[in-house]
């Protein structure tokens, strides 16, 4: 790796790197087997180019599988940085911030977030074949029905710790349905894998595991177990939420910290043009926010999530997806080709960044 320093707006430069890296995640979800607090170091480096709206990353046996929103495709990157189509989400009614959005892996399982005719729906694609020749099957339906509009489709999935499938939605332009548990927008969802409830959701009967969200495009768990989630707000402040079953944070009653008992307040809010919060990732102790207007990773130690860092401002545009690999490197995803941003030469792209031990 090179010596060159990241670029961290606020707070201490990262320690200079003695090549020690943490020990690779036991999954592809946005969990690992990290333990302690990391930061990252160095210049974050192209692992592959050219991509049209990519909005996730997972890994499949080791194997980084992308969905493009705008196209429809999934995608998997060769060891030489070449996108392979694998398959086409069949169905997509693509439009605004809908399209093909989140993807989650369970061995060889790929669940798949987009936007149908009927709304938005997660699928599952059993994937055949081997790393560079990977197909996708016929789909089975998860869940479907859940609320889409042209903004505001949420569209992040990952399988949790516990193994269960956990999805942010968007309220689809229903602020007020956001605080209606029998309305599915503006929720985080957790399913069994094969779609059915879990007998032990906060709510029973139902998928909804924390409700009054505007739009979760980020989700993450910290070693310990504690689950986080990233948040759009309106206008006036992004959220970062410690996420617990059954609880209520606030929209559209309240908008970033309120003080209001009946709701939980964020640990941390951003001004949107700071910040605009897609994909979260976790690893060890410490989380990752990509932003989209904010065009920066921000990281958040668990132990003091009120606070953060930003990395790379401005440095590659807006970024979307983020994720833990399984080399031990944070990779990220610009989204610069979404019809908001400013495409450089070569985006929109993936971009690795090796992790230290922080401090
Ligand atoms: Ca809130």
């Amino acid at each position: 790796m090179t010596s060159a320093t990241d670029s961290p707006s606020t707070g201490s430069s990262p320690a200079p790197t003695d090549g020690a890296t943490s020990s690779a995640p036991s999954t592809a979800g946005t969990d690992s087997a990290v333990t302690g607090q990391v930061t990252a170091s160095g210049t974050p480096r192209d692992i592959a180019t050219g991509l049209d709206t990519p909005w996730s990353v997972v890994f499949v046996a080791d194997t980084p599988v992308v969905s493009e929103r705008n196209t429809g495709r999934i995608v998997e990157i060769g060891t030489d940085g070449a996108a392979r189509e694998i398959g086409v989400v069949q169905g997509i009614d693509q439009g605004g911030e809908g399209g093909l959005l989140g993807l989650a892996a369970e061995g060889r399982s790929l669940f798949v977030y987009s936007t149908g005719d009927d709304g938005n729906r997660i699928q599952r694609y059993d994937l055949t074949g081997d790393p560079g020749s990977f197909a996708m099957g016929d789909p089975t339906t998860v869940i479907d029905g859940l609320p889409s509009a042209s903004t505001h489709n949420g569209g992040r999935i990952a399988i949790g710790p516990d193994g269960l499938l956990y999805a942010g939605t968007g309220d689809a332009g229903e602020r007020e349905s956001a605080q209606d548990v029998a309305y599915l927008g503006g929720k985080i969802l957790r399913l069994n894998t094969d779609g059915t409830i879990p007998a032990d959701n906060p709510f029973p009967g139902s998928p909804v595991y924390s409700l009054g969200h505007r739009n979760v495009q980020g989700l993450a768990w910290t070693a310990d177990g504690t689950m986080w989630a990233s948040e759009f707000g309106q206008d006036t402040w992004d959220e970062l939420n410690r996420i617990e079953p059954g609880a209520n944070y606030g929209w559209p009653v309240v908008e970033g910290i309120g003080g209001d008992a009946q709701y939980v307040d964020p640990v941390q809010q951003w001004n949107p043009d700071d910040a605009s919060p897609s994909g979260m990732a976790a690893v060890g102790d410490t989380l990752f926010v990509a932003n989209l207007k904010g065009e920066r990773l921000r990281l958040v130690q668990a132990a003091d999530p009120g606070a953060g860092t930003d990395l790379f401002t401005g440095e590659y545009g807006r970024l979307r997806g983020i994720t833990a690999a399984p080399d031990g490197t944070l990779w990220f995803t610009t989204s610069n080709t979404d019809g908001r941003g400013d495409p450089r030469d070569g985006d929109d792209r993936i971009l690795a960044v090796d992790l230290v031990p922080a401090g």
